[in-house]
């Protein structure tokens, strides 16, 4: 007991801390506290945020290049595509359950809506304007920039600069503005700009595994980079049980009328949270098993701390730096497969996001009384999926992916509001899905991979030993051939 104790300290005080946190939001709500105390409450995991979040941006990029410069094309080929087959299967897999459960249990009720009363968000997306975006944002023009801002085409009134008529009417439609038109504009807007810096330093870890021995001090700088990276993990995450219980306990604080929307809402928080539970409790599960025939459930305990970081942090890319240390130290995942895939699957890969979005797009459709066609749902089924691949690479993500999705099928964007008031539940544990069906993700590419990894291994083994005595031969050869040889004495 003491011992299994001593091993799992970190995990237990990790568990200790969300369920101290809660109790202790729950019990600290009766004092009325000010929004400046609660501040003051939640700064640990403030503090906690900033430091998983520093980690990322030297994580990825160290661990990509490293990743994918100790591949050859062939492997680093094999992977990703084994990786991006298992994204899109297990995405489907979750838009398809939360759309069944959400026809199923129709949540949504007309009446929530008189009650709750109409949204406020009347922002409108475009979704060429997003997906031309998305690809701007894969080829950024400067990759330095690319570490701190994205693109986002805003729509901005412009007044023309020149008219043909100079009557008194024209001029004067022109002070009033009623001659101004919207113009598209590619603007810089805060916030990594994830995806052009993953495309970056995947080019620049194939080129490397290119250029084979040439580049072994680049390589070289990179892989210590990413073990340096991971010694600081280590040490924040003995930092991360405060941080969390204080995270937890801050939101628990900051919620308004708990008990009021959690009534409205309830059927409809059922809906995402049992979807949710289907997808991680059986379908990945299955998946995992079927294809690696190995316990699912084992492999989810080694993930617990992973799993708990991102209850608390409500972001896979803040628990990224976690997810490695799980994968590695306690599954043992080999680092070539987890530094490729894992920060690929927390860009494009959110199971629990495209349930997420599917539900919420269906359960406005149902509170505005208007049904869905097949086509339609189909529609819905699509754009979550494609909604969740883009998440990360769209500024202010969240609303926008979910405006995109109702667009798409003609419903209200106002609506979202309405959602709004429990995402900070669902948002935590969708997230930890997330995480899960990355993780999962890099579990079963290793273990498709494991055989050619080895046989690599051997490989690079064999001619390390082999170019070692073709040296020691070569040596002796190259002392020998400053004397005169045979061929010396017979030119002369
Ligand atoms: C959820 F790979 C990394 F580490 F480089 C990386 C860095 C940043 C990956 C992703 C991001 C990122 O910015 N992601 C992001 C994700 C940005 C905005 C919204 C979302 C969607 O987030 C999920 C959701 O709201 O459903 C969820 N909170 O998995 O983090």
């Amino acid at each position: 007991m003491v011992s299994w104790l001593r091993k799992n300290l970190l995990l237990v005080m990790t568990v200790g801390s969300v369920v101290l946190g809660a109790l202790l939001g729950f019990l600290l709500r009766g004092l009325q506290l000010s929004p400046q105390n609660i501040m003051y409450i939640s700064f640990p995991g403030e503090l906690l945020m900033h430091m998983l979040k520093m980690m990322i941006l030297p994580l990825i990029m160290s661990s990509l290049i490293s990743g994918l410069a100790q591949l050859d094309a062939r492997q680093s080929g094999k992977l990703g595509s084994l990786a991006v087959t298992y994204y899109m299967l297990t995405t489907v897999v979750a838009v398809i359950t939360g759309i069944f459960l959400v026809l199923v249990i129709h949540p949504g009720d007309p009446t929530i809506k008189k009650e709750i009363g109409t949204g406020t968000e009347g922002k409108t997306v475009s979704t060429v304007d997003t997906l031309l975006d998305l690809l701007r944002n894969m080829f950024p023009e400067n990759v330095v920039q690319a570490t701190f801002q994205q693109v986002q085409t805003k729509y901005i009134k412009v007044r023309p600069k020149v008219v043909k008529n100079n009557d008194s009417a024209t001029l004067a439609a022109l002070n009033n503005g009623s001659l101004d038109y919207v113009k598209a504009s590619v603007e810089y807007t805060s916030g990594m700009n994830v995806l052009g810096v993953i495309v970056f330093c995947i080019a620049i870890g194939i080129s490397l595994s290119q250029l084979g021995p040439e580049a072994h001090v680049m390589v070289q700088f990179f892989v210590i980079m990413d073990k340096v990276i991971m010694k600081l993990v280590m040490t924040v995450m003995w930092y991360s049980p405060f941080g969390i219980l204080c995270l937890i306990m801050g939101k628990i604080l900051e919620i308004h009328d708990l008990a009021d929307t959690a009534r409205m809402l309830a059927m409809y928080m059922v809906t995402v949270l049992s979807g949710l539970a289907i997808h991680s409790l059986i379908s990945l599960p299955l998946i995992f098993f079927v294809t690696t025939k190995k316990n699912p459930y084992t492999f989810m305990r080694g993930l617990f701390q992973a799993w708990i970081t991102a209850l608390g942090t409500a972001s896979s890319s803040a628990t990224l730096p976690i997810t490695f240390n799980c994968l590695e130290q306690n599954l043992g995942v080999d680092r070539r497969v987890t530094r490729f895939v894992l920060p690929v699957g927390a860009t494009i890969n959110m199971d629990g996001t495209a349930l997420y979005e599917a539900v919420a797009a269906i359960f406005i459709a149902q509170i505005n009384g208007v049904h869905l066609s097949f086509g339609q749902v189909v529609t819905v089924s699509l754009t979550a999926t494609l909604a969740s691949i883009g998440a990360a690479s769209v500024p202010s993500a969240g609303l926008v992916t979910m405006l995109l999705v109702l667009t798409a099928v003609g419903l209200p964007v106002k609506d979202v509001s309405l959602i709004v008031a429990v995402d900070w539940l669902l948002d935590r544990i969708r997230t930890s899905i997330n995480v899960l069906g990355d993780a999962m993700g890099a579990g079963i590419v290793y273990h498709y991979s494991k055989a050619d990894l080895d046989a690599h291994d051997r490989l690079a083994a064999t001619t390390r030993s082999h170019s070692i005595a073709m040296n020691d031969e070569k040596r002796p050869l190259a002392v020998y051939s400053s004397l005169p040889t045979d061929d010396d004495k017979l030119t002369h």
